[in-house]
């Protein structure tokens, strides 16, 4: 069995990797950060292929899919990890430029690494492509503006591609997961350490390895269930109410 795993370089797309090659998957991990995936690849052997790739640059995707040996082309499993929240300004103070990265990673790097890989697992019959959203794509909070709506749109992404898949054989899935702790995701999000790991301070958030185990879980149903959406939060996280602006005096 073959795994295409975006962002494996760190966080959860490094877990998945490691979950898929326990399994004796074979996985083509991505990343900017190569000197990651030649540890990686150091780590797990012939099972591991690194490839160099800026979700960012369409023409850094096709060029490595471009590139890969002809045992590694028939992708079974893409599982769209890679992506990053920048900054938790109001919409009215934040960065357009922080807007276009996540816009141009989270949804344009998506879609074209699955418009790559998706007519060869609909002529093969089978394949399985799992996006992590979030669940910053359902519900809004302040400063979730353009992150969350990238995440919805990887929503309704994956349930479209359910409704022009039907018949195929390949599935889609939206993992949607709440407050998960032990990546570089607030890390990158705040950029500052500290910041960061207040985010996290006195929770039991969910980590890497459960995102992993969830994602192996789904790899392995058998080929007629199709999970369509599967939203994870750690126990300690909630709902908020609406907010309500008073007037004074
Ligand atoms: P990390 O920051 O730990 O990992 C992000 C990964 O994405 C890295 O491997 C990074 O690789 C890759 N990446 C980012 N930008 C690019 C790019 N331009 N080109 C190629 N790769 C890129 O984050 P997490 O593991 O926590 O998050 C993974 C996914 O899960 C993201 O989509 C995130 O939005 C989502 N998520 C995270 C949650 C959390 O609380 N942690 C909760 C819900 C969803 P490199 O830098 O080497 O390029
Ligand atoms: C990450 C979860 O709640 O920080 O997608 O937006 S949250």
């Amino acid at each position: 069995m073959l795994a295409l795993v975006t962002g494996a370089t760190a966080g959860f797309g490094e877990a998945i990797a490691r979950r898929l090659v326990a399994e004796r998957w074979r996985v083509i991990g991505t990343g900017r950060r190569t000197e990651r995936l030649t540890a990686l690849h150091q780590e797990f052997g012939d099972h591991f292929l690194p490839l160099t790739m800026d979700m960012r640059q369409p023409e850094s995707i096709s060029s490595a899919l471009a590139s890969l040996p002809a045992q590694w082309r028939e992708i079974e499993l893409l599982v769209n990890n890679a992506g990053l929240a920048l900054g938790l300004d109001p919409a009215q103070r934040a960065s357009l430029a922080d807007w276009y990265t996540m816009i141009e990673t989270n949804c344009t790097g998506l879609v074209t690494i699955t418009h790559a890989l998706l007519p060869g697992m609909v002529d093969r019959g089978r394949g399985l492509v799992i996006n992590i959203g979030s669940v910053a794509g359902t519900y809004p909070y302040p400063g979730g503006n353009v992150y969350g709506a990238t995440k919805a749109f990887v929503d309704q992404f994956t349930r479209n591609l359910r409704a022009d898949l039907i018949g195929t054989g390949v599935r889609a899935t939206n993992i949607a997961p709440g407050l998960c702790g032990g990546t570089e995701f607030s890390n990158v999000r705040l950029g500052d350490d500290e910041a960061a790991a207040a985010v996290y301070r006195g929770t039991q958030p969910l980590t890497a390895r459960d995102i992993a185990d969830t994602v192996w879980w789904i790899a392995s149903l058998p080929p007629h269930i199709n999970i369509n959406h599967l939203e994870m939060m750690p126990v300690c996280q909630g709902f908020a109410p609406l907010a309500v602006a008073r007037e004074t005096g």
